[in-house]
């Protein structure tokens, strides 16, 4: 029998665009996901968050699952341009997220929210986005709005949702909104996410007192030649923790970018501003990076590697559950960071309705059975890891790859809109109900 910490945190995670639907209900205002997804041949099937999983409309049915499944808790997000236009505030934005709030807290469940995953107001977008220094102003006016209204029940507050992703894919690879295609946006937008999380942290702590503030981190785990993985952690996980934990970016990528001119104006005090331990580290994980050497590459020093007797997800990623345990434990020793949670662990599979109406997705099983066994043996080695949200509490729009890939406990039918508990969902309650398995 597998046990964890009796105080360990057990959830579930979502985020808005993905779930809430009701893009024109009450007030909202477009966000760059709704702009790309308008936009010919940039998600998969033409398809957009408009009325996903209509949770905007379902929510206190959702809570109802959620509470028969047993979660102790719940991590979603709130989507920016619900409760703001420009800096007007929304009431009726903000009283969605104040009702969900107390349907969660009389059902038993903690709410972990996060503030920003990806939905940026169009608005914004126009003048730049994350490019554009003033966006450090405006997030924490946004911060400030939505923890003055929830801070006095929400206690545990995550900034940002893998700012890799939303600034690299975002600015420089640009398969994610807005679909900009040039390194230095990449570069100047991390640079202003990392200030304006940091300004952001004294704000929340000073409008929900006793509270738990963390950021989350999408952390790649790279494994083959360990000079080359070195080089792949600075340039992905370095860039954005070395700052918050030792104040400065890593030497050898700093190196990279300067020849390159790619590196964003840094104004006095801005890295002492950064510089700041979080409550807690929040991290996404999913599959390890599998590479050997390749000196013909100077920036990544590698080339992936296919692993041929390993599993794949439907996503093209890895089923590598040991890889968890080693990236925890390398997280902890480098960056100490007192708590660690894991915000975001799951797999996405080809799911299909059976005879019996029912979902048996075995595979996904052993997939978080393997994980969850990996991180109970980081616990049991001292990894201060205090909780994990399975991703995604039920199925709902995977950005570019519209609703082609299903990573639920629960299963949702986008026509019906009918929720079916997955075996995965009856298998993790049960996990949940007996602290292990
Ligand atoms: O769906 C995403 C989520 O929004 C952020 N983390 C990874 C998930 C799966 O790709």
């Amino acid at each position: 029998m597998i046990q964890f910490p009796s105080d360990f945190v057990w959830g579930a995670a979502t985020a808005s665009y993905q779930i809430e639907g009701a893009v024109e209900a009450d007030g909202r205002v477009p966000s760059i996901w709704d702009t790309f997804c308008a936009t010919p041949g940039k998600v998969e099937n033409g398809d957009s968050g408009a009325v996903a999983c209509d949770h905007y409309h379902r929510y206190k049915d959702d809570v109802a699952l959620m509470k028969e499944l047993g979660l102790k808790a719940y991590r979603f997000s709130i989507a920016w341009g619900r409760v703001l236009n420009g800096r007007t505030v929304n009431q009726a934005g903000l009283d969605f997220y104040s009702n969900l709030v107390d349907e969660l807290l009389s059902a038993g469940i903690e709410p972990w929210v996060t503030l920003y995953h990806w939905d940026l107001p169009q608005t914004l977008q126009d003048v730049g986005g994350w490019t554009n220094r003033a966006i450090v102003d405006e997030f924490l006016y946004y911060a400030d709005v939505v923890t003055k209204a929830l801070g006095d029940r929400v206690k545990r507050w995550i900034t940002f949702n893998e700012p890799w992703v939303f600034t690299y894919l975002g600015y420089a690879s640009g398969v994610h909104a807005p679909g900009i295609t040039h390194i230095p946006d990449y570069l100047s937008s991390a640079h202003h996410f990392l200030l304006a999380h940091a300004k952001s942290v004294p704000i929340i702590r000073a409008n929900s007192s006793d509270s738990l503030v963390g950021v989350t981190l999408d952390m790649t785990q790279p494994e083959g030649d360990e000079r080359a993985a070195e080089r792949l952690r600075a340039l992905h996980n370095g860039w954005f923790l070395d700052p918050i934990y030792f104040g400065h970016y890593p030497a050898e990528v700093v190196e990279i970018y300067e020849q390159a001119g790619y590196m964003p104006e840094i104004q006095p005090g801005d890295m002492e501003a950064i510089h700041g331990k979080p409550d807690f580290l929040g991290i996404n994980y999913y599959t390890r990076q599998t590479i050997e050497a390749d000196e013909s590459d100077p920036v990544m020093l590698s080339r992936p590697v296919h692993m041929d007797e390993s599993e794949y997800t439907e996503m093209g990623w890895e089923v590598a559950p040991e890889s968890i345990y080693r990236m925890l434990k390398h997280n902890n020793e480098r960056y100490n960071p007192g708590a660690m949670v894991i915000t975001e662990n799951g797999a996405a599979f080809q799911d299909v309705v059976s005879a019996d109406g029912q979902v048996h997705d075995d595979r996904r099983v052993a997939y978080y059975n393997g994980y969850l066994t990996n991180c109970q043996r980081a616990i049991s080695e001292g990894v201060p890891l205090m909780g994990y949200f399975a991703w995604s509490l039920m199925d709902n729009f995977e950005w570019s790859f519209g609703y082609s890939k299903r990573f639920g406990l629960i299963h949702v039918d986008y026509e019906t809109q009918q929720r079916i508990p997955k075996d995965s969902a009856r298998w993790y309650s049960q996990v949940i109900k007996n602290n292990g398995f």
